[in-house]
């Protein structure tokens, strides 16, 4: 099986040029002008068109159990509407029950995702802490290619990680050499302010931004970075919404800390107001933690992504549906949390970050692709168009249109959250293992086809950083 992509042009992160991309078993064989292919190859025109690394989105929940139900989209569906949108591969989540065997839930997260149709990863949550959770932490490094440990510090009663949790986690992912992530909102602020709104008769969608102000997840965001900065370990923040985390972020990278963020294509383009909407379905649709924010946030956001503060774009993608949604139709905090994406994150980011001249197409792969293959120690295997790579890729026509429905996504949730949105470049085609996979708007999945990708750990970088948490290790004083 082999493709001939002729007549585009290259955009990589770092620089665009003209080149055909020839791709064979599964890997990208040669990118240069002119390419001759065997009489065999299947040839895809792209002409005025560029032809970028396959989107990367490093934050979905597939099929994910949450809040006394599951989540519509499973891993077939939903890998197969992040190819429609020029996404080839996921990194997902496992989240433990607390008390949980971290191997167990691990197994079955695998085995749920045996039916993806793109690749995909898992970041595997640390909700709890005993030794049996210290030493598979070291299993998962070292046999199942897991380098990112999840951490929620919201979700009280349920998966949120205490302090004593997170240092003892952060502490063996530095041992191990892999990348701590978090989700940083203040669970024990958000509780007892969601106690005080119901018991002032508050019980709407409206009721959710009220229990999560900026401030929340600015607390959150700070602490978790010094103890990140204490133990020495790299940390990743997660759907970073507010200016004031994108602020402890740029303190921490701008003193020589190895912090990243992360920023959800929804945070970037939808605010507030959407609480509200009078329709009860449409507020509550849009319940995801954090929630979205006032207007001003999005431009702060714009510019983390802008200065380099902000690293990768994901989408966070967890539907529940209507009738899911109503289970929280007397109580906000009883709605199940989340929102979709996966399918519109590249055609809304080019539309207002390209289309709008906040990013340059190269700065465009990076934030969709490059850079969580860099820091998810894939790169260059996937995140860029060169020989050797997975022939994973987006032929990108940045002259289509469409307006944005659930009336015509192929995400298995009755709301999107960009609906209506008129957006402009889109996935003409979309490779996936060196196969077209989605072609004149039509999908050509193959159930199961997709790989599990194991990701190794870190060790130089964190060879290094571990030196150097020793060095400041205070010495014991003879006496
Ligand atoms: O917090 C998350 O990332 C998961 C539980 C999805 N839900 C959400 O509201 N973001
Ligand atoms: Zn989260
Ligand atoms: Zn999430």
């Amino acid at each position: 099986m082999s493709v001939l992509i002729r007549g585009g042009t290259v955009v990589n992160a770092d620089r665009r040029f003209r080149a055909d991309v020839y791709c064979q078993d599964g890997k990208i064989k040669a990118v240069g002008p002119d390419l001759e292919a065997p009489s065999t190859a299947q040839i895809v025109d792209a002409g005025g068109q560029y032809v970028m690394p396959g989107g990367i989105d490093p934050h979905t929940h597939m099929q994910l159990p949450f809040m006394g139900t599951v989540a519509s989209e499973d891993f077939y569906t939903g890998t197969a509407a992040g190819l429609a949108g020029g996404t080839t591969m996921i990194i997902d989540f496992v989240i433990p029950n607390p008390q949980q065997p971290l191997m167990e839930a691990y197994r079955e997260w695998r085995g749920w995702a045996e039916k993806a149709v793109s690749d995909y990863s898992f970041h595997v949550a640390v909700t709890w802490w005993d030794e049996s959770v210290h030493a598979d932490m070291k299993t998962l490094v070292e046999e199942e290619g897991v380098n990112s440990f999840k951490h929620f510090m919201a979700y009280k009663n349920a998966i949120m990680a205490s302090d004593e949790t997170i240092y003892h986690s952060f502490k063996r992912a530095l041992e191990l050499g892999a990348i701590v992530t978090v989700h940083a909102e203040n669970g024990e602020l958000v509780y007892q302010l969601q106690q005080d709104i119901l018991a002032r008769g508050i019980t709407g969608p409206e009721g959710h931004p009220m229990s999560r102000p900026p401030k929340v997840e600015a607390e959150a965001a700070h602490r978790v970075i010094r103890f990140a900065e204490v133990i020495g370990v790299p940390i990743y923040l997660v759907h970073v919404s507010t200016k004031e985390a994108l602020a402890e972020i740029t303190r921490a990278r701008s003193a020589g800390s190895r912090v990243f963020g992360e920023v959800l294509a929804g945070h970037l383009l939808i605010d507030d107001s959407v609480y509200q909407n009078p329709d009860w379905g449409a507020a509550a649709a849009h319940v995801m933690s954090p929630p979205f924010r006032p207007k001003e946030h999005q431009e702060a956001l714009w510019r983390g992504l802008q200065s380099g503060n902000l690293q990768t774009t994901a989408t966070d993608h967890c539907c529940f549906c209507y009738d899911q949604k109503a289970m929280g139709r007397d109580d906000f905090t009883q709605i199940p949390n989340g929102a979709g994406g996966v399918e519109d994150r590249l055609a809304v980011l080019w539309t207002h970050g390209v289309g709008t001249g906040r990013l340059t197409p190269e700065e465009f792969v990076a934030a969709t692709s490059a850079n969580a293959a860099k820091i998810f120690n894939i790169y260059p295997r996937k995140g860029c168009i060169d020989e050797g790579a997975d022939a994973d890729i987006v032929v990108w026509d940045p002259a289509a249109t469409k307006t944005i429905s659930a009336k015509t996504h192929h995400q298995n949730v009755d709301f999107n959250i960009f609906e209506g949105m008129k957006v402009a470049g889109l996935a003409s085609h979309t490779i996936s293992q060196g196969k077209v996979v989605y072609a004149d708007g039509e999908l050509r999945v193959e159930r199961g086809a997709g790989r599990y990708i194991k990701r190794p750990a870190f060790h130089p970088m964190f060879d290094a950083l571990k030196k150097s948490a020793e060095r400041r290790q205070p010495t014991k004083v003879e006496r």
